[in-house]
């Protein structure tokens, strides 16, 4: 999944965006580059980040999504907001990516059901303004597992088949460093929802400042966001071979080429030599 910002505010890509025809020219790119899904969004959800009014997400958009969906390129709409999801579903759009799980807007879930699109369904404890004071985990994995499979148990209450959902860790929201690790070590646990339920992971760690951290310098500087892009592709090769479904990241090539090589290790390890 290639991400397209369309905000003057993201994490790494924020104001580069924002006339549409530079937006679906990059989505193209993106797609042209191995992107199986283009995930548009209008919202940023860095922490701290306060929120745009529906009217204005809806016209950075909709634009995009509609001249990508034209191009035949399969589209996610990365949206809180039951009304943006709709529009851009009217556009074209295929796939919904919610990071707030249907926490923020209570009509998301019946638009989905409705709708029967795929649905990412992210770790949300709250919006970006003031996300990371909920940081606070005994058992990060086990309350993550926890809190998601009480959402798909809600969501299914209105109506969204579980055959829909894909799952998100929702690295980075709500989550300090540490916590952000323990949910990539065991990725798998986050799949296994309660009741038997298995579902497909996504996993959305490209450009996200824990990784900086991590590769900082000796004296404490973070590494910046595009720096951090070869650190992104090691950590999709990982997540694909623990068998994540969908990596969403800012620079596909190396990334598309992560992924194939990880499918590739988990077919011989299946002992199939496709
Ligand atoms: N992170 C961001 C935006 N959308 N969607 C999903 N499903 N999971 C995420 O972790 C996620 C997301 C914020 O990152 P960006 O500003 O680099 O797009």
């Amino acid at each position: 999944m290639g991400v397209v910002n369309v905000t003057p505010n993201s994490f790494s890509d924020g104001g580069e965006l924002m006339h549409p025809d530079a937006a679906i020219a990059h989505g193209l790119e993106l797609a042209a580059c191995g992107a199986d899904i283009i995930d548009v969004g209008g919202e940023s959800t860095r922490p701290g980040a306060r929120r745009v009014a529906a009217d204005e997400e809806l016209r950075r958009v909709l634009p995009v999504v509609t001249g990508l969906a034209a191009s035949g390129v399969p589209v996610s709409i990365d949206t809180m907001r039951a009304g943006v999801a709709r529009s851009a579903l009217d556009a074209g759009a295929r796939l919904v990516n919610d990071v707030s799980g249907g926490l923020a807007d209570p009509q998301m879930g019946p638009l989905i059901g409705a709708a029967g699109v795929p649905y990412v369904l992210m770790h949300w404890r709250g919006h970006s303004r003031d996300m990371q004071r909920k940081a606070v985990y005994h058992d990060v994995v086990a309350e993550v597992r926890d809190e998601l499979s009480r959402r798909v148990s809600e969501l299914a209450g209105q109506g969204v088949h579980p055959g829909q959902i894909i799952v998100d860790p929702g690295l980075g929201f709500a989550k300090l460093p540490e916590h952000n690790w323990a949910l990539l070590a065991r990725l798998h646990e986050i799949s296994c929802l309660g009741g038997g339920m298995s579902f497909p992971v996504l996993v959305a760690a490209s450009r996200k400042r824990f990784i900086g951290r991590l590769l900082a310098s000796p004296d404490g500087e973070p590494r910046s966001f595009a720096g951090s892009d070869n650190a992104t592709i090691a950590l999709s090769a990982l997540a694909a071979a623990a068998g994540a479904w969908c990596v969403r990241v800012h620079a596909v090539p190396g990334n598309a080429d992560a992924v194939r090589i990880a499918a590739r290790w988990r077919a011989e390890q299946d002992g199939d030599r496709r």
